[in-house]
């Protein structure tokens, strides 16, 4: 009677201890803004025209409930290639930006790298998102050819 009344405490105790445990260290690890898509091989054969150049993109999205300023935070590639937002950027609660590899307008929903070459490999790459202090936020990481974009 008593050795089972101990063992129920103690697995009380776990039971209730673990959540308490789990919950900060995995709030520690969500970043507000997050890298959610890499389509990283563009529709077609790759002639490096500026709607092909725009067809390889990185969605980031804010997963947040509040306006996030992302302006001074940087993208990049595993070569190095960035992309710095402009100063004054946001993003609104639950919105995404979609920052593509060729030239364009930049607008709310939508920013252009300008270069003239691809940047995401298409058989394997990360997409690192940091904010101006260079910290990592998030990252995303793809190692296939057999699929033309990366939902993370
Ligand atoms: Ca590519
Ligand atoms: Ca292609």
């Amino acid at each position: 009677m008593r050795l089972s009344r101990a063992a129920a405490g103690v697995l009380g105790t776990a039971a209730v201890a673990l959540p308490l445990i789990a919950l900060p260290a995995q709030a520690a690890d969500v970043s507000a803004v997050q890298v959610v898509k890499v389509y990283y091989d563009s529709p077609g054969v790759d002639r490096r025209s500026n709607s092909s150049l725009n067809g390889e993109y990185v969605v980031i999205k804010n997963v947040t409930r509040s306006t996030q300023r992302i302006g001074g935070w940087i993208v990049h590639d595993e070569t190095g290639y960035k992309y710095r937002f402009p100063a004054g950027t946001v993003i609104k609660p639950g919105k995404t930006i979609t920052l593509r590899t060729g030239s364009g307008r930049s607008g709310t929903s939508t920013h252009y790298w300008g270069r003239k070459q691809y940047v995401w490999n298409n058989d394997a790459d990360t997409a690192t998102l940091r904010n101006n202090t260079g910290r990592r936020l998030d990252s995303c990481s793809y190692d296939s050819t057999r699929r033309d974009y990366v939902i993370c």
